[in-house]
């Protein structure tokens, strides 16, 4: 997941801007998996063929790493789900905190956080559970 987050820092750093990929259109407000556009933007389908993420290859079942859904390439967490982001797309320099959204169930032993997270991007796993919105298992970079 870290290495993730360097990786679209770096990108963000090249381009002045996030891979282009219209499932991250809402990811201001909703968590976007990680998988798709975004995932071959960050592999080196981008304009300069930079490759920013050397993930790890994985078969589905045995993650964590680089899978094949269907054809789409996705990053998969060791309990064999997509990761999840949100990205800054408003340029405000915050996310919505996706422990807040509708239907999430807090972890009651971590202290509440606000509405907004103060960052261009936050990233994080659905935990063995494999429920992004039960977050007493969930895995975030920003705790
Ligand atoms: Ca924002
Ligand atoms: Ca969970």
């Amino acid at each position: 997941m870290r290495d993730l987050q360097v990786a679209l820092g770096h990108y963000r750093t090249e381009y002045n801007t996030w891979p282009d990929d219209p499932a991250l259109a809402t990811s201001d407000d909703v968590p976007a998996k990680v998988r798709g556009p975004l995932m071959d933007a960050l592999l080196g389908n981008n304009p300069r063929s930079i490759m920013f993420f050397n993930p790890t290859n994985a078969e589905p079942g045995h993650s964590p790493g680089l899978v094949k859904e269907a054809g789409v390439s996705a990053m998969h967490d060791v309990w064999g789900s997509s990761y999840f982001l949100m990205l800054d797309m408003n340029g405000d320099g915050q996310v919505k905190n996706p422990e807040r959204l509708p239907g999430a169930v807090p972890n009651p032993r971590a202290k509440p956080l606000g509405e907004f997270l103060p960052m261009l991007k936050a990233a994080f796993s659905a935990g063995p559970d494999r429920d992004p919105n039960t977050w007493a298992d969930n895995i975030t970079t920003w705790r």
